[in-house]
């Protein structure tokens, strides 16, 4: 059986009816260093508190499911260089074999919708990778599948955009830019690709999901919010990293789950570190919206 360990303040919170936001940890464990990792991870659970939400960060601890962490597990998954990337697949085995790991977007969003959160912010989400289009992100297939609002700046612009895009679409899956009428492109602002819904307040994406499944429809629906002007980076500047990262990737022969962390390390350090802190800006930033949009996701479901 797997174990699932929700702490406190997360569990009364649910209890109580009040915003929760669940918060990955494979940008923890394979996305930042360390100490930006830790530092990062608590200042997007500050920017949920100083919301009037709850945070709760989803990762595996010894083969627990943790939802929601103290100041130790914090420390301890941010410093752990052998943790494991958890995608969806990963689940099951790395709790039997006692794993400390990372959730990524689709293992966390199957650990928070079974604990009944309904909100989940990110950085970017997977996608379909340039040059290898046979690999699909198990955060797709996901979002077609998990019925909770996914807050995000896009998909990670180290992937194919356009087939990312494509995809959410033929899956059926809202993608609803907040003030912006294009899709971020994770780093940048503008991709040059239109999403399906511009909104301007977190009530009217509360109302959209809302209306979404209580007809029925049982897939995510995809929030996208453009990186903050002052952090954000044209694309013409990030491509050029973007490029080498994905010769030396393609030289080396990276693949798989490994590719992904490579390339965001690879970008980083060609962008003199600019990469990164544009990623920390946006994933603070997006934890703030979500929150909001979890506030007005509980006021609505009050009245059912
Ligand atoms: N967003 C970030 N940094 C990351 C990730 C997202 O800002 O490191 C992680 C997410 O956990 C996402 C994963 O689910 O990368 C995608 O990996 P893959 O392409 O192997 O599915
Ligand atoms: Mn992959």
């Amino acid at each position: 059986m797997i174990e699932i360990n929700i702490n406190p303040t997360v569990q009364s919170a649910l209890r109580e009816n009040r915003p929760v936001v669940a918060l990955e940890s494979t940008v923890i464990t394979h996305g930042l260093p360390y100490p930006q990792n830790k530092e990062t991870a608590i200042g997007m659970e500050t920017a949920i508190q100083e919301s009037a939400a709850t945070p709760a960060t989803i990762c595996i601890l010894g083969g627990v499911i943790h939802i929601g962490l103290v100041a130790d597990q914090m420390d301890f998954i941010a410093r752990s260089s052998k943790a494991i990337k958890i995608s969806r697949k990963d689940i099951a085995a790395a709790c039997v074999q006692k794993k400390n790991g990372g959730t990524t977007v689709s293992g966390t969003m199957e650990i928070a919708y079974k604990a009944g959160i309904q909100v989940f912010a990110t950085g970017g989400i997977g996608g379909i990778h340039r040059n290898h289009s046979q690999d699909v992100s198990a955060d797709l297939p996901t979002l077609s599948q998990i019925p909770i609002i996914v807050v995000c700046s896009g998909a990670k612009a180290i992937l194919d955009l356009p087939a990312t895009r494509e995809y959410l679409e033929t899956s059926g899956i809202p993608v609803i830019g907040f003030k912006t009428s294009e899709l971020p492109a994770f780093y940048s602002i503008n991709s040059g690709i239109p999403v399906d819904y511009r909104v301007e307040t977190p009530l009217e994406i509360a109302e959209i999901a809302r209306s979404h499944w209580d007809f029925g429809l049982s897939t995510a629906i995809l929030v996208t919010v453009p990186p903050p002007a002052e952090f954000a980076i044209p694309t013409e500047e990030i491509e050029a990293s973007i490029l080498v990262a994905l010769n030396e990737a393609n030289k080396k022969g990276i693949k798989g789950s490994a590719l992904t962390p490579f390339l965001l390390d690879r970008v980083s350090e060609h962008s003199q570190t600019r990469s990164m802190q544009t990623n920390i800006a946006l994933l603070k930033n997006n934890a703030r919206i979500a929150a909001l949009i979890a506030k007005e996701l509980v006021k609505l479901m009050q009245f059912i």
